[in-house]
């Protein structure tokens, strides 16, 4: 299992990537306003890196629950800098904007991580030219509206089948198959049992051949589990999520606190890996 972002190849077929967050933006739900600054996102990037973090995601529009979309030229004016000073790293952007996506490839961005999954039409044109690495997300609805009502029958299955269509979308506009990662986008358009059930069914998602991304660091479902408010003092749970996510077949973690996520994954991999070579002990089957 490799994940192309133009001319890196990630090999994911052992080892489970850690993905850093760096949000330059005022707003967002756990970081909002400690990386706004140039300076500051850059020297945390940096630190994410030298944490053990492969790919740092960086980000320039909130898509917390309620937010409003970020101007094309707003998010490109506060990633601008950022990009530059960090060319030749290992970067993704977060954004659904096509425009936004054509310059930050163009500053050296490496993947596009598009929580629309191509909603913008022109997106898929800009990836594919670009040869760059996508990870295509599930949302239902839109940033402001998606926690008014979500409803699923069987929301596994009902994401699995969203991300296979979009899987197969981006190949008809000439995206190569080994370049796109899938994401069931926790808490984006779901309940606390959703992004619970999305959790538990990592390994169901994990089987549509492409690497599996899950971003449930901080989240309010783990708040909502765990009866803590404040995002930033959701490390614990964050950590317990990403244990089971590696454990049961992502391959890629989207996680604020990079240093902590890393030693965790190595052990769920060593684990995912031995499970292989575990039989049943005799005399209990
Ligand atoms: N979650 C957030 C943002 N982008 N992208 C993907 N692919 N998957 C996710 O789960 C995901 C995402 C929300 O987290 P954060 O970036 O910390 O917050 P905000 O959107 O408020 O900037």
């Amino acid at each position: 299992m490799i994940w192309r972002c133009r001319d890196r190849v990630f090999d994911l077929s052992e080892r489970t990537l850690v993905m850093g967050i760096v949000n330059v933006t005022p707003d967002s739900f756990s970081d909002g306003g400690r990386y706004f600054e140039p300076g500051a996102a850059i020297a945390r990037c940096r630190e994410l890196f030298a944490a053990g973090a492969e790919l740092i995601d960086v980000g320039a529009e909130s898509t917390r629950p309620g937010s409003e979309p970020v101007p094309a030229t707003e998010q490109r004016r506060r990633l601008a800098p950022v990009l530059d000073a960090l060319a030749g790293e290992p970067i993704s952007v977060d954004t659904a904007s096509a425009e936004v996506a054509a310059d930050a490839l163009a500053r050296g961005a490496c993947a596009i991580n598009d929580v629309t999954a191509l909603g913008d039409p022109a997106m898929a044109g800009v990836v594919a030219r670009a040869g760059a690495g996508l990870v295509l997300m599930h949302m239902q609805g839109t940033p402001r509206t998606m926690q008014a009502r979500p409803e699923y029958g069987d929301v596994v299955a009902e994401v699995a089948a969203f991300l296979a269509d979009r899987l197969a979308a981006a190949r008809a506009a000439g995206i190569a198959a080994e370049c796109v990662a899938l994401d069931p986008g926790i808490g984006f358009g779901k309940k606390v049992e959703h992004s619970v059930r999305l959790l538990a069914g990592t390994a169901a998602l994990a089987s549509l051949g492409r690497p599996l991304l899950v971003g449930a660091s901080r989240k309010s479902f783990l708040g909502a589990l765990t009866g803590e408010s404040d995002p930033s003092r959701r490390h614990e749970a964050s950590l317990a999520a990403a244990a089971i996510a590696a454990f049961e077949g992502a391959r890629i973690l989207r996680v604020h606190d990079v240093a902590a996520t890393v030693p965790v994954v190595r052990i769920a991999d060593a684990a995912r890996a031995a499970r292989g070579a575990v039989g049943t002990p005799r005399g209990l089957c």
